[in-house]
């Protein structure tokens, strides 16, 4: 099944981002926004809470026909029935994890250069996540931010290797930015399939509405760009 990677939402529950908001409110809200993957991804909770609050998200997210991937860890991805994990370079590696969730899971992995984004790709991901393209508050120490220049040249590599692959980018992504960082690529370069963020929805004092107009930018093709 094809999977629309245009709108992905990454959850923080930190207070900084979430304030006292609970998440899976702010998650259902977003999706009826028009979110169109969800992403757990909690740094702080222990197993037992990542399982509590991974479910309530499956439930919700299957009543609105969207995936729901767990970041880091595929335990719990497991535990909860979501469709997959989203893994960064310092995860579970990906052939193990595609051992342990079979070949119809979706597993996501981040790519800060074109070396990473190559290895994840032959290795049989389902996307990957290519970042960080603006420095965030919201995820410090990140290793390096590579601006849109640096996800077009990543895309355009891949272009030219035939290595077609979903990409979303991530990072410092906002309504102010997302069109200049979706539309930059020129064809014959497979543009990106969709942007991931965090904190312009789940910070969002109307994640509803931050969906809905992220994703009516999403949608439009820039006239003159
Ligand atoms: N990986 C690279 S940047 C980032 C992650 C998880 C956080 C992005 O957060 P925001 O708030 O969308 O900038
Ligand atoms: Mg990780």
């Amino acid at each position: 099944m094809a999977i629309d990677y245009s709108l992905y939402l990454v959850t923080d529950s930190t207070q900084a981002i979430l304030g006292n908001k609970d998440l899976a409110s702010v998650v259902e809200a977003a999706v009826e926004g028009g979110v169109t993957v969800v992403q757990y991804r909690d740094k702080e909770s222990e197993t037992a809470s990542l399982i509590r609050m991974g479910k309530r998200l499956r439930a919700i997210t299957k009543k609105h026909k969207v995936p729901l991937l767990i970041n880091d860890h595929v335990g719990v991805a497991q535990a909860v029935d979501a469709d997959g994990v989203h893994l960064g370079q310092e995860d579970m590696d990906l052939g193990t994890a595609r051992r342990i969730l079979g070949p119809d899971a979706i597993i996501g992995v981040t790519a800060n250069n074109l070396s990473e984004a190559v290895v994840a790709a032959s290795g049989g991901a389902s996307y990957l996540g290519i970042g960080t393209v603006y420095a965030t508050p919201t995820k410090e120490n990140t290793k390096s931010i590579i601006g849109p220049a640096g996800v077009n040249n990543i895309l355009h590599r891949l272009s030219t290797m035939d290595m077609t692959i979903p990409t979303v980018a991530i990072g410092g992504l906002n309504n102010s930015n997302v069109q200049r960082v979706m539309f930059q690529s020129k064809s014959p370069t497979k543009g990106l399939d969709g942007v991931a963020v965090v904190s312009a929805i789940i910070a969002a004092q109307d994640p509803k509405a931050a969906a809905f107009g992220l994703r009516s930018s999403i949608r439009k093709v820039p006239v003159s760009m």
